[in-house]
């Protein structure tokens, strides 16, 4: 038989366990939801000119890989070169990633409306007869304007989640900024960014001392960075022409860690654009490291302040404590970050198996 003194001490002996597993359960149960709502895909809108320079085909890539390893959503992919055959390029390029199906809008009377290199020559480029790239799509009434598309996408998804990667001239995101409510949301582009987007990350201005002119995308469309640097309200980050500049992808990867290379299109298009063998800037790979995952750290990041362009396309930065902006800066992980780079630019079972089959096409006729 227990004494009074027992008895009480044994009740809190229960009332301490009973407490501390609910104190375990409860954690557990906001454990399990912080991994959940950490592994969700990041929902991204990529805007790129690709047709212009070809890290934009290597930065397109990794993104499909990151899908591919459920990372992002890639929710659709809008052209800032007002090149119409881009529509035909970038569409191939995602059935490659068994993306066809993938929303595409365009820079209608945007910039760089001129062939210029790779996009032409890919699209008509020939091995035995057959196409290395197999367009179902082109530039027509079904494409709609980039700024349309990205908010009929943006409205559809929670607050505060989504990432816009822009690496090209900032024609269709400085559209979606002034853009006024319409079928899509009842916001304008300016409220429905501040609800619906987290980080804007983009590759453009020039923001050290090293170099002494104008970053080429901003300088294209100045007026549309413009607006995208002094209205923008949310966060944006910022990697000017010197990060990426030193940050070379190598030929070698180009030539050795594809197979089927005459046929593989980002290998065809690599290698019109410029005689080979030659290394070449990682531009807009940096900015799609930085919007998918920022937690890794690749690039140290300014303080924060605000990014003005003044008349000449030169980006200037100014310290504040409340600013939204802030530019990328390098640290010593440099190989670290670029071999990231090249794996996830080059590990696609998608892209090899599709390759494999159009050789297997190419090969029976
Ligand atoms: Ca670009």
């Amino acid at each position: 038989m227990l004494s009074l003194s027992e008895e009480t001490n044994t009740a809190n002996m229960r009332l301490l366990l009973f407490i501390s597993l609910l104190w375990l359960a409860v954690t557990a149960m906001s454990c399990a939801q912080n991994v959940s709502s950490e592994e969700k895909p990041v929902p991204v809108i990529f805007d790129t000119d690709i047709g212009n320079d070809i890290d934009d085909v290597l930065a397109l890539q990794i993104l499909f890989q990151y899908e591919a390893e459920q990372k992002i959503d890639l929710l659709g992919i809008t052209i800032s070169k007002s090149f119409p055959r881009v529509v035909d390029y970038v569409d191939a390029y995602a059935r490659l990633n068994n993306r066809g199906e993938i929303p595409l809008g365009f820079a209608y009377n945007g910039v760089n409306p001129e062939p210029y290199k790779y996009v032409p020559v890919t699209l008509d480029t020939l091995v035995d007869g057959k196409p290395v790239l197999f367009p179902q799509r082109k530039l027509d009434a079904s494409i709609p304007e980039g700024y349309k598309l990205m908010r009929k996408l943006i409205a559809a998804q929670a607050d505060s989640s989504v990432v816009l990667i822009a690496v090209g001239p900032e024609t269709n995101i400085a559209r979606l900024l002034q853009s006024q409510p319409d079928e899509f949301s009842p916001l304008s582009g300016l409220e429905l960014v501040k609800q619906k987007v987290k980080l804007v990350s983009v590759m453009g201005g020039l923001y050290n001392k090293e170099y002494d002119f104008a970053e080429w995308n901003i300088l294209q469309d100045l007026k549309a960075a413009q607006t995208v640097f002094s209205t923008c309200p949310v966060p944006l980050v910022a990697s000017g022409f010197e990060v990426g500049n030193k940050l070379l992808y190598p030929a070698t990867s180009i030539l050795n860690d594809f197979s089927n290379g005459d046929i593989h299109p980002m290998v065809v298009s690599y290698k019109v654009y410029q005689p080979m063998p030659y290394d070449r800037p990682t531009w807009d790979l940096t900015s799609v490291l930085q919007g998918v995952e920022p937690e890794k750290g690749y690039f140290e990041l300014s303080p924060s302040g605000t990014i003005t362009i003044d008349s000449l396309g030169n980006t200037l930065f100014e310290e504040k404590t409340a600013g939204l902006h802030r530019f990328l800066q390098l640290k010593d992980n440099q190989k670290t970050v670029l071999d990231t780079m090249i794996q996830k630019t080059t590990r696609s079972k998608a892209v090899s198996n599709n390759v494999i089959k159009n050789r297997a096409i190419i090969e029976k006729y």
